[in-house]
């Protein structure tokens, strides 16, 4: 089992869809390890967004994720990580795929609406970033016992 970062984006609560995109990981079998509605504060997200501080859209990104609240998720299944990029879709909405998030939800460049961890290592930085370990919970979905392997499954909880 493996656990990601999904950021619901300021983008998302304007429109109001935080409940239609986080039920479709729900409905893959993720499982909701944490939650909740924050304000991201600037130093925040000069730290989830380092990667990207030389890029000359930064400052916007800033602005923009700052803005306005956003919802902080931490999802856990096989392979979350690659699953919820799968899910998410092409970073540009125009680009992305039909049937992922941003390709049915997003056209623009700038507002895709989810953010998700790129990678295992990225996910656990980013986790420890936006949750303190009381925050998340460790449990076993009813689900998972027809969604998943026996040999998989996390022991009861
Ligand atoms: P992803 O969210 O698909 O992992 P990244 O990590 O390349 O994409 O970019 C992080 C965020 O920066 C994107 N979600 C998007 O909001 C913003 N972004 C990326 N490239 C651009 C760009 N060329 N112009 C404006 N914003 C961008």
């Amino acid at each position: 089992m493996e656990r990601t970062l999904i950021l619901f984006k300021p983008d998302a609560l304007h429109r109001g869809l935080v409940g239609r995109l986080l039920a479709r990981f729900e409905e893959k079998g993720l499982k909701i390890c944490g939650l909740k509605l924050m304000r991201i504060s600037k130093e925040l997200a000069h730290k989830h967004y380092e990667a990207h501080k030389e890029k000359p859209f930064f400052a916007g990104l800033v602005r923009y994720m700052t803005g306005s609240p956003v919802v902080a998720a931490v999802l856990e299944g096989k392979g979350a990580v690659a699953v919820v990029r799968k899910m998410m879709g092409a970073t540009f909405g125009f680009d992305a795929e039909p049937g992922t998030i941003r390709g049915d939800f997003s056209c623009s460049t700038s507002y895709n609406l989810v953010h998700g961890s790129d990678s295992p290592g990225a996910a656990a930085r980013e986790i420890e970033l936006f949750f303190s370990p009381e925050e998340l919970q460790d449990w076993t979905p009813g689900y998972f016992r027809l969604g998943y392997d026996p040999e998989e499954l996390p022991a009861q909880g």
